[in-house]
């Protein structure tokens, strides 16, 4: 099956972390998340996928240089998803063609089905279908229509955003403009639906990669799948529990404890005397050092939490440096679930636990305290001592 894949947009939802780097390269447990998508498609039955890139398009590019089936459009403005697969357009056979976003992350299985049966969409039952698009299926389980966040919605099965559409379909692809000035594929696939081809194919498991607190769902699912191997340096003394991954080139010193899944990629460094649990990725070259704790956390590459601090449910950019004795909260008194601003909305992650999100070369002093749902800008810095409780260097 041919396949386009969307991953021309800004992921700007996902900030500080997209500032410099395109949101399909943020790295999920050993792969970027681009990655992950087309290694998916691959596995279950894609034959070439058309990549389309736009913003920052050369990390996707090189994200994905060395997968075969690959190659890439370019969208030159990103004017909404369908406009990406216009894109693809004259890259595509005359023949029915899948479309899948380079953000969303679904089971091998699941788009198996999608493909072997024929025109049709991927769907999901969830709680709150007013926040998706709602699906019409009739007793055939075809899919008769689209709802985009009705108020008052006709079933609980929302659009898990994975098409197989028919090769008809090429020529449906000029929408007009959308009400929010976009281009945008749930008027192809409400088309799609009209012609009566589109069947209901139900996915098991899938996760839009949107907000950061989603960046660290899609690694807890990811890590959740390695099988424990150690390659690196392991001294001794340490414990290593459960589906551990050290890589050829990481070190893990004495005292320290790992209780997978975890993942400790090359040129990284754990210990003396830390202790690692909960999901977690510490990247290539990070730090984890001396009665350092880190849970259920994305360390990226060269980040760095030498001494004494506690990371826990976070997310830290590239070479971000934690002073000795930062410690994050990660649940509030109240318990109720964690909020991040995201573009500038409070937004509840649905998360009890949640820490901090810190873009690239974010520095805290000695003994800073992170407040729960935090979010430090690129570059932000925190003086020694300081108690953070709101976003700063946003
Ligand atoms: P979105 O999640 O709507 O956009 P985004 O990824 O840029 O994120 P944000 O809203 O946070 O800025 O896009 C869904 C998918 O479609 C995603 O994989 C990016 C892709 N896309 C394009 O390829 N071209 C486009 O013009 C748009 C709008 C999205």
């Amino acid at each position: 099956m041919q396949t386009v894949v969307l991953a021309a947009g800004e992921g700007t939802r996902m900030r500080p972390l997209t500032d410099r780097r395109p949101k399909p390269t943020v790295p999920v447990a050993d792969r970027s998340l681009v990655e992950h998508v087309v290694d998916t498609a691959t596995a279950a039955g894609a034959s070439r996928i058309v990549v389309v890139v736009g913003y920052a398009g050369d990390a996707v590019r090189d994200a994905l240089a060395d997968r075969d089936a690959v190659e890439f459009v370019t969208q030159e403005r990103q004017r909404g998803t369908a406009d990406a697969v216009r894109a693809a357009r004259a890259a595509l056979d005359d023949a029915p063609f899948a479309v899948l976003n380079g953000d969303v992350l679904y089971d091998r299985a699941s788009l198996s089905r999608l493909y072997d049966a024929g025109p049709g969409v991927g769907v999901a039952r969830v709680e709150d279908p007013e926040h998706y698009g709602v699906l019409e299926t009739d007793g055939d389980g075809r899919v008769r229509g689209v709802a985009e966040k009705p108020d008052d919605p006709a079933s609980d099965l929302v659009n898990a955003g994975a098409y197989v559409f028919p090769a008809a379909a090429r020529a449906w692809l000029d929408v007009t403009e959308s009400d929010r000035g976009e281009y945008e594929l749930t008027d192809v696939l409400a088309r799609a639906c009209e012609s009566g081809e589109m069947r209901a194919v139900t996915v098991d498991r899938w996760l839009d990669v949107g907000r950061p607190w989603e960046l660290l769902a899609a690694n807890e699912w990811k890590l959740g799948d390695l099988e424990r191997r150690i390659d690196g340096e392991v001294h001794p003394d340490a414990a290593l529990r459960g589906p551990v991954v050290v890589e050829t080139g990481a070190s893990v010193d004495a005292g320290v404890v790992i209780e997978g899944p975890a993942l400790v990629r090359s040129g990284a460094s754990v210990g003396p005397n830390a202790y690692v649990r909960g999901a977690t990725l510490v990247g290539e070259g990070a730090s984890v050092g001396h009665a350092v704790e880190v849970k259920n956390s994305v360390l990226m590459a060269g980040a760095t939490v030498g001494h004494l601090s506690y990371v826990g449910d976070s997310i830290l950019g590239r070479d971000v440096n934690f002073g000795a004795g930062t410690t994050v909260a990660n649940l509030r008194h109240d318990d109720e679930s964690v909020r991040v601003r995201v573009k500038g909305d409070p937004t509840s992650t649905g998360r009890r636990k949640f820490g901090v999100v810190c873009g690239d070369d974010v520095k805290t002093g000695i003994e800073t305290a992170l407040n729960a749902g935090v979010v430090l800008g690129t570059g932000a810095r925190t003086g020694p001592g300081e108690t953070v409780r709101r976003d700063r260097g946003r």
